[in-house]
């Protein structure tokens, strides 16, 4: 560029036919490259010229749909068919496995309100069993209630659909007949085993675990994928585990079922797995080796690595059961901070005004960065004796880059991704955007631009960076190292399923030095996030005083509903509408991010709420949020001993 000034400066610019050729051919390579980006590598037809026109025209607003009419080129196309539960909110979506093909969704959906996701991962279910015919102190009930949302919450995490059976799943198989012909003087324990064997088969097989079995590892961890995979053709159990995991055709169970049934020795024998191997005849099992990434807290466990619990377990049995669930929320807390030892990345992109929208992203960093509270603070989980434990005065570091960076698979991520006309509000700290500014002064695609630049460099357009984006937010390997937020929401409910445990908040977490117990205390809001200096230039005092209105003022404006499911209390005015939609068309990119953002997000939450109704019909909804408020039934915690 500097060049051409110099030239243009001189008297009698010599732009010759070499220049101007030159200047062509640039030109067309620009043309062409721009189409070679844009261009739908998938082979939809259809609306690819739309998809230029995203790039190259001119405000579109959203209202004039005419360039479509009068492209004399563009195919006719239909958008693609609904699918079943497209829609949460204001958020429609449409699942595809083309999703990274296309930067912007509307060349696929022809609108551009509904956006093109991944697909959503089939969740295998894992089973446990909990016997809730069995009454016992309400007290004890509420503390086997905890336990069992605790385990649901480690398992949906790591994606899985896990699933509480009962009595009723077990009375449901014809062969529940046949057990009844031999209980009357089995041991209790072998009977209560037998029925979880008889629901796991009702149900065709899977995964059956027991309730104090969690998932401590990576999300890519091989077993975990495996699991995930949810199929097993062979019946199979883990060396180490007894009987905490077992995986297997339904066909298998019953043989397996039959056979214990019709074992000799049910009067002495504990448990379906002694009924089988008394006699070491040929075991119907695979037997695979120990895994290194889940965590069996079985009673024998309990008593050799936490005796502090078990000791309160056999003293005051409700209490007991309360601080081993503190103390496994605290162990998949600790697995959690391990796996990301490089700490936590509050991603800042236009630093200069953006510190009071990324504060909540900086205060769930707090949190997660906290030592959890815990009977046993230096204990390590079962799976993992070399854990590095959670030291207080050395919490895992929380940085706040202005770009997105993906250099480490130990380094965690979380985004806030604002509206561009939030974005553009807070980057000009003006508090009214208008037409001629958008156009002539604003800064297209800011956000996402900043966000990217060292993952793309600079020079790129738009699409390619939304491409990125996406992949950070939504793919497997991004959606276990990040999560991303609007910054016009407020956080979701749902953030410790996302994680797998309870985020300690500032009530619950352990105090610097003394982790027993929590002091519960007036709110401790943690200080403001950090500024690099690297990032840019430092807000003022006066200019951050600034930030809280104008991010309020561009919420409105935005209009949507503070929490995804829910009415949104004020309405913007028609202008208002005009020209947040100006910005909309002048950031296309940015638009697209925000609402592939806020569709994901959407999804998600959908998928979790569908699933928490269809779970109240297992065991009575044990171990369900519902649950909770009713509390539960006795489980066979010390069924081993
Ligand atoms: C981040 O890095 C991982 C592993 O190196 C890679 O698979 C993934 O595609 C990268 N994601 C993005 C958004 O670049
Ligand atoms: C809200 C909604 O559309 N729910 C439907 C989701 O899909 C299941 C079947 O897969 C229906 O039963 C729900 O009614």
């Amino acid at each position: 560029m500097p060049k051409q000034y110099v030239l243009f400066g001189r008297p009698v610019p010599r732009l010759g036919t070499r220049h101007l050729s030159l200047l062509l051919v640039t030109i067309s390579l620009f043309a062409v490259f721009s189409l070679i980006f844009t261009l739908p590598s998938s082979g939809i037809p259809g609306p690819s010229l739309q998809v230029a026109d995203h790039k190259f025209s001119m405000p579109k607003f959203s209202k004039s749909p005419w360039l479509n009419k009068v492209n004399p080129f563009k195919h006719p196309s239909h958008e693609p068919p609904r699918q079943k539960n497209d829609t949460y909110g204001e958020s429609r979506w449409y699942s595809d496995w083309k999703w990274l093909s296309m930067p912007f969704s509307s060349s696929i959906t022809l609108d551009e309100n509904r956006l093109v996701l991944p697909m959503m991962k089939q969740r295998p279910p894992i089973y446990c069993y909990y016997d809730d015919t069995i009454d016992k102190v309400k007290a004890e009930k509420n503390a086997q209630s905890e336990l069992l949302l605790t385990w649901r919450r480690a398992w949906w995490a790591k994606g899985f659909k896990p699933i509480i059976l009962s009595s009723a799943e077990a009375m449901n198989n014809p062969m529940y007949e046949e057990l009844q012909r031999h209980t009357a003087d089995m041991d209790p324990f072998l009977k209560t085993d037998l029925m979880r064997w008889l629901a796991w088969e009702n149900m065709g097989g899977g995964l059956l675990s027991h309730y104090l079995l969690f998932p401590m590892g990576s999300h890519e961890d091989p077993l975990l994928a495996y699991l995930r995979r949810g199929e097993f053709p062979k019946l199979t159990r883990w060396k180490d585990l007894d009987d905490g995991l077992f995986a297997g055709p339904k066909a298998d169970i019953a043989a397996v079922i039959k056979l214990a049934m019709a074992s000799p020795h049910l009067k002495v024998v504990k448990g379906l797995l002694a009924a089988i191997d008394y006699d070491k005849n040929d075991s119907p099992f695979t037997v695979d080796d120990t895994p290194a990434s889940l965590a069996f807290y079985s009673a024998a466990i309990i008593d050799t690595k936490y005796h502090k619990v078990a000791d309160v377990i056999t003293n005051a049995r409700a209490d007991g059961l309360k601080q081993l669930n503190q103390l496994i929320t605290s162990h998949l807390h600790l697995t959690w901070q391990n796996l990301f030892s490089d700490g936590i990345a509050v991603v800042k992109p236009l630093p200069h005004h953006t510190t009071h929208m990324i504060t909540p992203g900086y205060e769930l960093a707090t949190r997660l960065t906290h030592c959890p509270a815990s009977p046993m603070p230096t204990s390590c989980p079962p799976n993992r004796p070399n854990c590095a434990p959670c030291v207080s005065s050395h919490p895992l570091k929380i940085g706040t880059p202005a770009h997105y960076r993906n250099t480490s698979s130990t380094l965690y991520t979380i985004g806030t991704v604002p509206h561009p006309y939030t974005a553009q509000t807070l980057n000009s700290m003006r508090e009214k955007i208008d037409i001629r500014w958008i156009r002539r002064e604003s800064d297209r695609d800011a956000w996402v631009t900043d966000l990217t630049k060292e993952l793309c460099g600079t020079g790129v357009s738009g699409a390619p960076r939304v491409l990125r984006f996406k992949e950070a937010v939504a793919s497997d390997y991004g959606s276990s190292h990040s999560v991303w937020f609007l910054a016009e929401r407020e956080l979701p409910d749902e953030l410790d399923w996302h994680f797998g445990f309870a985020i300690p908040t500032a009530d619950t977490w352990a105090d610097e030095g003394r982790s027993e117990t929590p002091v519960p205390g007036p709110e401790r809001r943690p200080p403001p996030p950090p500024h690099d200096l690297k990032d840019g230039p430092l807000a003022t005092p006066e200019e951050l005083k600034l930030e809280p209105g104008l991010l309020a003022r561009a919420k409105h404006v935005v209009g949507i509903s503070p929490k995804s499911g829910t009415k949104a209390s004020t309405k913007p005015t028609k202008e208002e509408v005009t020209i947040r939609e100006a910005v909309e068309a002048w950031n296309l990119a940015d638009t697209e991010a925000w609402r592939f953002a806020r569709a994901y997000l959407a999804r998600n939450t959908m998928e979790r709420k569908k699933w928490e109704e269809e779970e109240a019909k297992y065991a009575g909804g044990v171990g369900s949020e519902k649950g909770r408020r009713s509390g539960w039934g006795e489980r066979w915690l010390d069924k081993e001993d």
